[in-house]
């Protein structure tokens, strides 16, 4: 009997508990519920919108040719391909360039440019394009991953600049890895600045030499440095051997890997302003577009800060580029899809301090 009795009372406290704490996770939910509200009332909004929004597109590199504005971006497409930290999700197949003749003026989609079953030596995954125009004819520069799964860089022509281009048997003899950015000089040579980590496989590259199993860089490491070769007259080949780009802090050292929000990681730029060479770059896993300075375009480059904060998506990528007297920053983030994979490229007003640093652009109000 006592023993019963003594059941009763643990079911009954047993009972009471498990309807406490019932109460509990329901007020628990009250409460985030609110929260969740608060959030969605202060919603961050866009400073710009999507420059098309027919397609995804993404990485864009704008230019001025002929006096129309030209962007040559990614075309992201949902291919299904599960996503991982290799970047396979981003498994592009062909490029659309798009033009306008003033920013925020009307947005034309000349269709396919390249397509990767036009490029014979390609295997997968048509990353970050860029272009330029010299000897009378507009070069494509793109990278895909070749046959063994090894991204070069490739080169295509075409009379016009919106294409169709026609790539090349081979890619550049020498390339490697992703993002290739091309600059013209005053002087009229053109560089091309290149690279990124991890997916980009620029770890992998060390004197120019491939190295499959090399691994990213431990915190404690030096950080992978961006790569660039002077173009030759034919703009189809390097006129020199790749060389290893110097990013270092105000004290002139270099970053080590765990200066994970200052370092390398991808998407090449450079431009040039009142005679100083800006080279800025998306620092990956932590978002930003920074920019580091020099006196000529081997670098070093100094570092000097954020272009752009980080954006909706996994990804940040730019171009800066000046029209008509004003300078502006081409870039995307995931508004259309809320998708990391899937982009829509922007553009906005980029400023500059009387010193000549950059002002910050956070791309939400
Ligand atoms: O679009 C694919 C890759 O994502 C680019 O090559 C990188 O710069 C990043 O934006």
């Amino acid at each position: 009997m006592q023993k019963m009795k003594r059941q009763l009372a643990f079911i009954g406290i047993a009972l009471t508990a498990a309807l406490l704490s019932s109460c509990n996770s329901s007020e628990q939910k009250e409460k985030e519920e609110p929260k969740q509200e608060a959030q969605t009332e202060k919603k961050k909004e866009p400073i710009s919108q999507p420059l098309v929004s027919h397609i995804y597109t993404a990485d864009p590199s704008a230019h001025v040719f002929n006096g129309r504005i030209y962007i040559y971006p990614s075309h992201d497409t949902a291919t299904g391909t599960p996503e991982d930290d290799l970047g396979s999700h981003f498994n592009m197949m062909d490029y659309h360039i798009l033009s306008m003749d003033s920013v925020g003026g009307k947005v034309t989609d000349h269709g396919v440019a390249l397509h990767i079953k036009d490029v014979p030596w390609a295997g997968r995954q048509m990353w970050a394009p860029d272009a330029a125009f010299a000897n009378n004819t507009y070069y494509l520069y793109f990278p895909v991953k070749n046959k063994k799964d090894v991204f070069q860089i490739g080169v295509a022509t075409s009379d016009k600049p919106e294409g169709p281009f026609k790539a090349e048997k081979e890619p550049i003899k020498g390339s490697y890895s992703i993002d290739p950015s091309v600059f013209k000089d005053d002087d009229g040579s053109f560089y091309m600045y290149f690279g990124g980590i991890w997916g980009g496989q620029l770890q992998r590259w060390n004197n120019n030499k491939y190295d499959d199993s090399a691994k990213n860089r431990k915190p404690e490491e030096m950080a992978v440095q961006p790569r660039m070769a002077k173009l030759s007259k034919d703009m189809k080949s390097f006129a020199e051997p790749v060389k290893e780009i110097q990013i270092v802090g105000k004290d002139g050292k270099p970053f080590t890997e765990k200066d994970n929000d200052k370092r390398f990681f991808e998407a090449s730029w450079m431009h040039k302003y009142k005679g100083k060479y800006y080279f800025s770059y998306s620092t990956g896993d932590t978002h930003f577009i920074n920019y580091a300075t020099g006196d000529n375009p081997y670098g070093p480059f100094t570092y000097q800060g954020v272009v752009l904060d980080p954006v909706d998506g996994w990804t940040n990528h730019h171009s800066i580029v000046e029209i008509n007297g004003k300078w502006y920053i081409f870039y995307h983030d995931v508004q259309l899809s809320g998708k990391t994979h899937l982009r829509n490229v922007k553009v906005t007003e980029l400023k500059y301090n009387a010193d000549g640093s950059i002002q910050a652009i956070n791309a939400y109000k």
